[in-house]
């Protein structure tokens, strides 16, 4: 293993052509001859290999990674333990299908699962392919078991594309605009945004609760499901004391409180889950992304009672927790602890938030850095306000891949730059990647 825990890929931002370059360009009008056109693209590129903190596009630059795929690769593209696993595994068995015939590593999996997630109660854990999938069972598993139906999801919400999970996420486009009819008794309430609602985190829960008890009732809720931090809403953090207040609303009215970690989970904000950051303990935990080192893995993992409560037959899947993509987790989850890479995630956020608050203090049109671990973002907000800059940030993203480096976009109103290095990143390498952000910045808004 190279020291970056990688295959040996240069670590270095290192630009050969225009990019996207001549062979992305060819690819990309193979694309649009080829391809949907309603699939977005971050980065123009074509990609050819990744490792470490980079990615080498077909025309041979080599770009700063600053996106993980969207918070998956956090061992790295490609990691040694990984890629091992998925040879070993691939050369002895693909597929039986678990609801067909099992195999050890799904077992190696939960087990794992039921450790890591946060709380030493007697759990389950069920197997799926994507988080989407894994929301939508962990809401299944909270009907079947409480006989309730409401579901409630809060503002700004992300949990997928699939019907029930689209009708949960709150942003209308691109996720649901036009794609209706959505799914039914799917209740929306605020959550703690403590940027644009000043408010404490008791405050915000007991707003959010009093929504609830006014418009559902308790006795008629299933699930709470909420994401600890939000992701594609932003990053938002939630003020000190909602999680563990709404969480303790939802045990008192017999609620399954799920925590959609699916973005924050396996080390990304320098703990197992998010949830741990304030003391919560989900009844279910729905994850993907990082859990299998870019393999298509998600898992539901919970309370016993009620992972055990949906009749026989009622959980399932052709491909859920496929025998690669367990190997695959099984490597992705050793890479973590024997890198640490909980201590790198809040390494890497001590380095972010340093520069980034420079540039903060440098641009009064940031309004706020934030985040946790290895998943902080910037908002931008017309100055002196709490007004969205429109059009800023597609433009920051677009200038800082011409310069070399990835960086994702995000929130309700489009005014987020979100970052999201593999934990596995160079110190070097993502400074540089910052500096190119921040330069990006100020040449948008012209200094
Ligand atoms: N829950 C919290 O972040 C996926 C979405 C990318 P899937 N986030 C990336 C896009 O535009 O499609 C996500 C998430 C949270 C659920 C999901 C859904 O996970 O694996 O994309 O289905």
């Amino acid at each position: 293993m190279s020291e970056h825990g990688g295959p040996d890929l240069p670590q270095r931002r290192l630009l050969v052509t225009d990019v996207p370059g001549p062979n992305s360009i060819q690819l990309n009008e193979r694309r649009r001859a080829a391809v949907s056109s309603a699939l977005g693209a971050a980065v123009p590129v074509f990609v050819d290999r990744a490792g470490g903190g980079v990615v080498i596009d077909v025309d041979g630059n080599s770009l700063i990674d600053l996106g993980s795929g969207i918070a998956v690769t956090s061992v790295g593209n490609s990691a040694p333990h990984v890629v091992a696993g998925i040879r070993d595994q691939s050369e002895r068995l693909i597929h039986t299908c678990f609801m067909v015939a099992g195999y050890e590593a799904y077992l190696e999996v939960c087990e794992q699962l039921n450790d890591l997630t946060p709380g030493d109660h007697d759990k389950r854990t069920a197997l799926f392919n994507s988080g989407a999938e894994a929301v939508e069972n962990a809401v299944k598993v909270a009907r079947s078991a409480t006989g309730r139906a409401a579901v409630v999801a809060v503002e700004h919400a992300y949990h997928g594309r699939t019907s029930l999970a689209m009708a949960l996420t709150a942003k209308n486009r691109p996720y649901k605009h036009s794609f209706g009819p959505l799914p039914g008794d799917i209740h929306r309430v605020p959550n703690s945004y403590p940027l644009r609602d000043g408010l404490t985190g008791a405050e915000a829960a007991a707003r959010s609760i009093r929504r609830m008890e006014a418009e559902i009732g308790g006795e008629n809720i299933a699930a709470i499901v909420i994401e600890p931090i939000q992701g594609e809403g932003g990053f938002i953090v939630p003020a000190s004391g909602f999680l563990p207040e709404l969480s303790r609303w939802a045990r008192d009215n017999g609620i399954v409180f799920i925590a959609d970690e699916v973005q924050t989970g396996f080390c990304r904000t320098g703990e197992w889950f998010a949830s741990e950051h304030d003391g919560v303990v989900p009844d279910l935990v729905a994850m993907a992304k990082g859990l299998a080192g870019g393999m298509p893995l998600s898992a539901v993992t919970g309370r016993a009672d009620l992972m055990n409560a949906a009749h026989l037959g009622g959980l399932g899947g052709t491909y859920g927790g496929n025998p690669v993509a367990c190997a695959a987790a099984l490597g992705a989850i050793a890479t973590m602890k024997e890198l640490d890479l909980n201590a790198r995630a809040r390494h890497l956020e001590n380095l972010m938030r340093s520069r980034l608050g420079v540039l903060a203090d440098e641009c009064d049109i940031v309004a706020e850095v934030r985040g946790r671990g290895a998943m902080i973002a910037i908002e931008f907000a017309e100055p002196g306000t709490l007004e969205p800059v429109e059009g800023l940030v597609p433009r920051v993203a677009k200038r800082c891949a011409q310069a070399g480096v990835i960086v994702l976009t995000a929130g309700t109103y489009g005014n987020v730059i979100r970052l999201l290095p593999p934990l596995v990143i160079d110190d070097e390498l993502l400074i540089e990647g910052l500096d190119v952000l921040s330069e990006s910045v100020k040449e948008e808004v012209g200094r």
